[in-house]
């Protein structure tokens, strides 16, 4: 195997098992993947180093399949890339112009999260009683900043079985300085009456607004419903899924049984399967409020970012860099 593959089949696995996870990172670190595989990938022409390129990003969008950021980012990156081969480059340009596409992504989505952070704390009062579900960076960075205004305020975050990214969150924000309560995701529901606002993170944005994020975020948004709580989500225009706008479905990733059961103990329990879906839907009339980069907006407005972003591409532009099967599935 060359030195290229076997990079980037490393890429693939650290997004894969989970050793870079959160939405926002998985989509830098794939588009940080192909940038480097422009830099140092030998071939004879532009062309040719496309080809790899193309070959790369459809590996790298079979690493997990639910977080929309991760094929906007290759599609942002790949567009270009296109682009740039209508006028014949030389290898160099074109090695150049890729890079320069990467960066403008990477700048793009670190610039989106602090923005995001700059609206979404102005959601945040003195007082406030939150609660969080996972580990978004976008929801760690306004609750940051918000506690860097001066703000008081105390967050419940769930632990997020199976993996209990929620300890992640209790350490970031701890770290910070800000006080933190840990519950069981059971405990959801018990403390909503107590709750002021509840702000998660967004793996997907569909074109109706409902929004996709780690299993359980439905569950705790229907909690909040009932008890009249607020639900914010936090999620950068990258996460909005234009697939959706052409019919197709956001395909929820259904991970290993072991993360659930061990494996020795599932064998001695009789007639026990395990489903582990990682991410669940959050409906439209669930959700109060969407902060995004360009604005807080109601999740009806998701169409219209939609329009924004992505109104330049053909339906085949959008269809080309797509979620593609999880490569455990297509073994
Ligand atoms: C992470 C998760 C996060 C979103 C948003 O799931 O659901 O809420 O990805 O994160 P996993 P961010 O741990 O399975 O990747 O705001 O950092 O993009």
């Amino acid at each position: 195997m060359s030195r290229r593959l076997e990079f980037l089949d490393e890429a693939v696995e650290d997004i894969r098992l989970m050793r870079v996870r959160g939405a926002a990172a998985i989509a830098r670190y794939a588009v940080e993947a192909l940038r480097r595989l422009a830099g140092d990938a030998e071939a004879y022409n532009a062309e040719e180093l496309f080809k790899l390129l193309d070959e790369a990003s459809k590996k790298l969008l079979a690493s997990r399949p639910t977080a929309v950021s991760l094929p906007n980012g290759v599609r942002f990156v790949m567009h270009k890339a296109k682009k740039m081969l209508e006028s014949n480059p030389s290898l160099e340009d074109f090695r150049r112009g890729f890079k320069e596409a990467a960066d403008e992504f990477i700048e793009r989505s670190l610039k989106a999260v602090e923005r995001i952070a700059e609206y979404g704390s102005r959601r945040i009062e003195d007082g406030d009683i939150l609660m969080t579900h996972c580990n978004s960076s976008a929801v760690v960075e306004i609750l940051k900043k918000a506690h860097m205004e001066g703000k008081s305020f105390k967050v419940f975050i769930t632990e997020t079985r199976p993996l209990y990214q929620g300890r992640i969150t209790a350490r970031q924000l701890g770290g910070e300085g800000i006080e933190t309560y840990l519950i069981v995701d059971g405990a959801a529901r018990y403390f909503m009456n107590d709750i002021d606002k509840v702000i998660v993170g967004a793996d997907a944005v569909a074109v109706n607004g409902a929004v996709v994020n780690k299993i359980g975020t439905s569950m705790i948004a229907l909690a909040a419903h009932e008890a009249r709580t607020q639900f914010l989500v936090a999620a950068e225009t990258f996460k909005f899924s234009p697939e959706t706008i052409i019919g197709e479905l956001i395909w929820i990733e259904e991970r290993g049984s072991e993360e659930v059961l061990p494996s020795e103990e599932h064998k001695r329990i009789p007639l026990c399967r395990v489903r582990n879906p990682a991410f669940d839907v959050t409906p439209p009339e669930y959700i109060d409020a969407i902060i995004t980069e360009e604005g807080v907006i109601p999740p009806e407005a998701a169409f219209h970012i939609m329009e924004q972003m992505f109104g330049n591409l053909t339906p085949d532009e959008l269809a080309s860099y797509k979620t593609v099967k999880p490569l455990e599935e297509s073994e």
